[in-house]
């Protein structure tokens, strides 16, 4: 075994990596965090301490667009993460950051601004980051009214988006306006890889800061 996944079920970032894996089937040994010796392995590998990391053959691997390069780079399967064009490289990559940047970043304020004490709370952060996330569904809906997957072939962009549009449709229900973008995440929740990652985090819903809806 060369590849070691230091990751949790119930993390978004983490089950980016995970689709990308399952998807090819690529063997990997899985670190669960959570466990003391985990995370005192994690921090000892990456100081800023996000997950997930993946360790290949000694090599440590940070940030989850990253990681899915790199499975692509030099653990390939059948289905490419990375189209070879690298034109349609460069719109997979942005797409890729959207899902980060727009839909995951202010799905994770709304969710992180509710574990706060209540005399922490930043009430017009959270404001910011629902209006930037129904921003996101408008732009996406656009995109996907005659797409299947975000950019050409179920690509990184893809794994991004999963588990992006899966909690944010938790923190801030996407629209029935915005059908494009419900049923792109209801695809994606079919996708076996997808499903698989969404069924080993059932069991963690509970801790759920916002309360985890009753479906999906
Ligand atoms: N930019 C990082 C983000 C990773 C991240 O924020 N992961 C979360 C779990 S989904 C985490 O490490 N949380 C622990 C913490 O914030 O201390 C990536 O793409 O991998």
């Amino acid at each position: 075994m060369t590849l070691t996944l230091y990751a949790h079920p119930f993390s978004s970032y983490s089950q980016k990596v995970l689709i990308a894996l399952y998807e090819n089937a690529t063997p990997f040994e899985y670190r669960m965090l959570g466990d003391a010796t985990a995370m005192a392995e994690l921090a000892a590998l990456w100081a800023l301490r996000r997950f997930p990391v993946l360790v290949d053959s000694g090599q440590t691997v940070m940030e989850a667009s990253i990681i899915v390069e790199h499975l692509d780079l030099h653990h390939p399967g059948p289905v490419r993460l990375i189209p070879s064009d690298a034109r349609a490289a460069l719109d997979v990559r942005l797409t890729d950051r959207f899902f980060d940047n727009y839909v995951m970043t202010p799905m994770a304020k709304i969710v992180t601004d509710n574990i706060r004490p209540a005399g922490e709370r930043d009430a017009r952060g959270v404001v910011e980051a629902r209006a930037m996330l129904e921003t996101a569904y408008r732009w996406l809906d656009a995109r996907m009214a005659e797409r299947e997957w975000a950019s050409g072939d179920f690509s990184l962009a893809d794994c991004a988006a999963a588990p992006a549009l899966f909690y944010a449709d938790w923190a801030q229900p996407i629209d029935a306006t915005f059908a494009n973008v419900r049923a792109y995440r209801r695809r994606l929740l079919v996708r076996p890889s997808f499903a698989r990652a969404v069924d080993e985090a059932r069991p963690y819903r509970p801790l759920f800061p916002l309360g985890a809806p009753d479906r999906d």
